[in-house]
């Protein structure tokens, strides 16, 4: 007869923490954010440790080649997606190694010819007001001027005039040439008083800009993730089809994480991809894997495939419905909580430490934190990525709304064979979607909602009277709350004026 769990199956939102003392020494400023990534022993270092406890997830949708540089300059990493070619997973693996911080391929370009009004409609996809103007409208093509939002007045100027009659053109534009150093650049910026430097190389074609903000961004980020020659740490999904081609590929590309990519992590296919990795590659990779809601998961993928870290969810993400369509699953704070007592018993009995990934279904920023105390290592988040500048998907305006695409590696736009192969039929379709097509609003500049997030971790971390994300779980005490108290923790009785629509 089948075993049924008395305890029901509960989500983040059904609790609060209770604060603990705050000391008069404590400050957010001096909270640690840093968390191990990779499995330890008693009295060793992790191999890697992310500088915050945030990592965006595998997903076409969210982790590209900008989130990846973005997230690793804040101390996080992005799982760049398994659902794409190997060649072209290397390719974007290789980019973000060969970032250099401060030199930017332009990503809004035009020719000279381009109508304002098509420009203006670019800015508005890639969010960034200066455009390169070069003779093929690449980002790499002849450079011949430069047109900022400073050029033209939307509402005064002739729209259908060519960019040309704009632009500041090449001989006007403050330049530096191939080889310039970040600081050298940055000095120039300084001395021209300009915001954007153009670097372009012996060809005259373009070859990147450097920003002021990057410059003011860059000594605002002092818990980038880098590796010991400087490069940014680069990250991966994989699947348990073709990993014996791929991971190699993308271990010449200089990947450092890995993770297994899977709905279902507790398999032999995991097991078997996980330990032909360790052997071919011994220490020299951090690969995680998942996932997993039970102890027994976390177990078998700690032990058997000598996982360096194993992520927890199913079915909770909030484009995934796995849990409608198969009925596997359990709330994401059931499955957190049992797995981290799963990993706390694992780490006395054996001495060694197995970091844990709470993954997916992470709507809003208590629930990170509750998460965070319930004693996940780190967080994988697809949305709240996706919806920030730095998600490959383009902008769409609905009704005066900024939205961005947002899509489950189980559904059939995605055509994620490898993740979900068993699932196709004949026609080349899934005979059943795992995850949905949707949209989400656009949120911003990933710094600036990150930097949020993290503002209200540290605060609360204060509040328990923890310096670190390990003493913030052993501290944490939290309560289960009512319906009616979730309510009170509301707004109440109270009108919220909208301030735009008032009367002097
Ligand atoms: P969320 O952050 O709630 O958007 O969830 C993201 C997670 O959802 C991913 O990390 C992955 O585990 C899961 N996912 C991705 N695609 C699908 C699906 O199509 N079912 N699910």
């Amino acid at each position: 007869m089948a075993k049924v769990i008395s305890d029901v199956s509960r989500t983040f939102s059904e609790y609060l923490l209770l604060p603990g003392l705050t000391k008069r020494t404590a400050s957010p400023a001096k909270v640690s954010l840093c968390t191990p990534i990779s499995r330890y022993g008693t009295g060793e270092t992790p191999r890697l440790s992310l500088n915050i406890p945030f990592v965006s997830a595998s997903m076409q949708a969210v982790s590209g080649v900008d989130m990846a540089t973005a997230l690793a300059r804040k101390g996080g990493a992005a799982f760049i997606f398994a659902s794409q070619s190997i060649d072209d997973q290397a390719a974007m693996v290789r980019a973000v190694k060969k970032y250099k911080a401060g030199f930017v391929l332009s990503d809004t370009n035009a020719t000279p010819d381009t109508p304002l009004s098509a420009v203006l409609e670019k800015i508005a996809q890639t969010g960034h007001s200066t455009v390169a103007v070069t003779d093929d409208g690449s980002a790499t093509g002849r450079f011949l001027g430069i047109v900022t939002d400073k050029d033209y007045w939307v509402k005064e100027d002739d729209l259908s005039r060519p960019v040309s009659a704009y632009m500041t053109p090449v001989e006007n534009v403050y330049l530096a040439h191939s080889g310039v150093s970040l600081h050298e650049a940055n000095c120039l910026l300084r001395k021209y008083r300009k915001d954007c430097l153009p670097v372009i190389n012996a060809e005259g074609h373009l070859d990147s800009l450097v920003f002021r903000k990057d410059f003011i961004e860059h000594t605002d980020n002092p818990l980038e993730l880098i590796d010991s020659e400087k490069r940014l740490i680069a990250a991966a999904g994989i699947n348990t089809h073709d990993y014996k081609e791929r991971v190699p590929a993308l271990v010449a590309a200089g990947v450092d994480v890995l993770t297994i990519d899977s709905s279902d992590g507790y398999s032999e296919y995991q097991r078997d991809c996980a330990l032909w990795i360790r052997e071919k590659y011994g220490d020299s990779l951090v690969v995680g894997g998942g996932n997993v809601v039970s102890a027994d998961g976390f177990r078998y993928l700690a032990e058997e495939a000598q996982l360096d870290f194993v992520k927890v969810g199913i079915g909770g993400g909030s484009i995934c419905i796995t849990r409608e369509q198969k009925g596997i699953g359990r709330g994401q704070a059931s499955a957190v909580l049992e797995v981290a007592a799963a990993r706390d018993e694992y780490y006395e009995k054996t001495g060694v430490y197995v970091p844990i990934c709470s993954d997916g279904g992470l709507s809003n920023d208590t629930q990170i934190i509750i998460a965070t105390a319930m004693g996940a290592d780190f967080v994988m988040m697809g949305r709240y990525f996706a919806m920030t500048d730095e998600s490959p998907t383009e902008k769409l305006s609905i009704r005066g709304q900024r939205y961005k695409a947002y899509w489950g590696e189980g559904s059939n736009r995605a055509r994620n064979w490898q993740r979900y192969s068993d699932e196709k039929n004949s026609s080349g379709k899934m005979k059943f979607e795992e995850g949905v097509d949707a949209y989400v609003p656009a949120s911003g500049p990933l710094s600036e909602v990150l930097d949020v997030t993290l503002a209200k971790l540290r605060s609360t971390m204060c509040n328990v009277g923890a310096d670190s994300l390990k003493d913030f779980s052993q501290k944490a005490v939290l309560t289960r709350i009512s319906e009616q108290s979730f309510v009170e923790g509301g707004t109440s009785n109270v009108v919220q004026l909208d301030q735009t629509h008032s009367e002097g």
